[in-house]
């Protein structure tokens, strides 16, 4: 592959470069070292939740293969990997004192990490919620988040002085809609109050963490969101107010609270009663001040648009209407590429989303890309590569979308792609392959895929041509007020 392959989009100094996965994605290992169970060990043994019957009992074996996947990491060149903590390994039960040994795999990680030159980027909460606590109620209680900081409190004692960036939640949205509305992710309920509380008690969760992580000294916190791109399936009043209810589930109820110190302005349309009864319950006094608290970074995973079309309640019972059932549907595009997820490729709408979020809420801290990436169908060709030609493409035209909203003023100091490694797609289990490291589950054999070599040269191109990348990794996306920092546009990467 030339270098005349590489985005031509350039990127700042000090732009960061990473790779990202999570715990029950990659780690197996399930009852090593004291782990509890979590929530998705729960979901995943119960029929037909997860494509085949697959689990995360032993995933990617990172457990006990992490010191090679670091490897791979160096050689990739990343500034930074992005991981979670399994809080099950950390408080089997979700509360008490610390299980040192679950704390001691993510010292050893972050270690060898820190001897390989790589600065570690720690997310508290990517979905494993420990079973224990979903017994007690889980996210539906408010309790739930005041374990959430006692246990963020453990796990940044530990390793606040060697992790510099902290992301409390990784999407609360599926956590709260997915996982509690729609039911197509653990705990698996349908509900519609309970998952309009779970998504209230998550970002208290997530205000509660950020206070703990600033008391143990934490350098740069953030929570990582995804917000959709929602595109109106055409121009006619009800598909625009489809549009507008899908907005308040996906964008609203999040960027509102934590941006704008207001809750979502069309809940009562999207949602009715479930929602009217909010203020005097679980909603309480002084929780906006506390979920609003200023954050260093906003963390943004985004994959694809939405197409939203208008529809009527597709259930005949409206006592057991579900707080996800917004009267809208997700319509298929023939325009477009799709990825093996069934998910359309449409790059522009990154940088559109990115440049119409900075101007909707100026108060956005900076941004990283905590995740971006495609599943593809990827083979090894007899000669042993795998030529993922379409992940390719779709990392190089994300990587210029994110560079034009860049140049049109948002303010980006990273990128982290998704995923280092073939993994664990939650309900879909492993027939989605999302990484630039395959990964044969046989044999758990690595094989850098052509996209992992492209994406080291990226790197090494970005670094060659701006060695000062380098020597500021870790120094971090709180380095200072710099909205909109200067950006070396042009083709600098090209012309290498
Ligand atoms: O694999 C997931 C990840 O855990 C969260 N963001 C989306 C990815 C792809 O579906």
């Amino acid at each position: 592959m030339s270098v005349s392959e590489l985005p031509e989009s350039g990127f700042p100094d000090g732009f960061v470069f990473g790779a990202a996965t999570a715990s029950y994605q990659i780690e197996g290992a399930y009852d090593t070292d004291g782990r509890g169970l979590s929530i998705w060990d729960t979901f995943s043994r119960e029929l037909g939740r997860v494509a085949r019957g697959a689990t995360g009992d032993v995933a990617c074996d990172h457990y006990n293969r992490y010191r090679e996947d670091v490897a791979l990491l160096r050689a990739l060149g990343v500034d930074s990997y992005r991981f979670s903590i399994a809080w099950p390994r950390v408080q089997p039960t979700g509360s008490g004192p610390a299980n040192t040994a679950g704390l001691d795999f993510y010292d050893r990680l972050v270690d060898e990490l820190l001897a390989a030159g790589i600065s570690p980027a720690a997310t508290l909460y990517h979905w494993d919620l420990p079973q224990t606590l979903e017994d007690q109620g889980g996210w539906r209680v408010r309790a739930t988040a005041e374990r959430f900081a006692e246990y963020t409190a453990i796990a940044a004692d530990r390793l606040a002085d060697r992790v510099d960036r902290w992301i409390t939640l990784n999407e609360p949205f599926c956590s709260a809609f997915v996982g509690y509305a729609a039911g197509g992710h653990a705990p698996g309920a349908r509900e519609g109050r309970g998952a309009l509380a779970a998504a209230h008690h998550l970002l208290v969760g997530h205000g509660l963490a950020v206070r703990a992580l600033r008391a143990a000294g934490a350098k740069e916190v953030g929570i990582t969101l995804n917000p959709d791109r929602l595109l109106p399936a055409t121009q006619s009043p009800a598909d625009l107010a489809a549009v507008r209810r899908a907005e308040t589930l996906h964008n609203e109820v999040w960027f509102e609270p934590l941006f704008a110190g207001r809750y979502p302005r069309h809940e009562v349309e999207t949602w009715g009663e479930l929602v009217m009864e909010a203020d005097g319950t679980y909603r309480r006094a002084g929780d906006l001040d506390l979920i609003g608290v200023p954050l260093d970074f906003v963390g943004i995973n985004y994959y694809r648009p939405i197409t939203v079309a208008d529809a009527p309640y597709d259930d005949p019972d409206p006592v057991s209407r579900t707080a996800v059932d917004i009267r809208a549907v997700e319509t298929w595009r023939d325009d477009v590429r799709h990825t093996t997820m069934g998910w359309p490729v449409v790059p522009h709408t990154f940088t559109d989303l990115l440049v119409d979020l900075a101007d909707r809420y100026p108060e956005l801290p900076p941004v990283l890309i905590t995740e971006n990436g495609s599943a593809e169908a990827d083979t090894v060709d007899a000669d042993g590569r795998v030529r993922d030609t379409d992940r390719i493409a779709y990392l190089r035209s994300h990587l210029d979308a994110l560079a034009a909203a860049m140049q049109a003023g948002v303010d980006v100091r990273g990128y982290y792609v998704w995923s280092l490694l073939d993994n664990f797609e939650w309900a879909r289990g492993y027939d989605q392959r999302f990484g630039i490291v395959r990964v044969d589950y046989d044999t758990q054999q690595r094989i850098p895929k052509d996209s992992y070599h492209w994406y080291r040269r990226l790197i090494a191109a970005h670094r060659a041509r701006r060695p000062a990348s380098r020597t500021t990794q870790g120094s971090g996306t709180g380095a200072g007020p710099q909205r909109h920092a200067p950006f070396h546009s042009g083709r600098d990467l090209h012309d290498l």
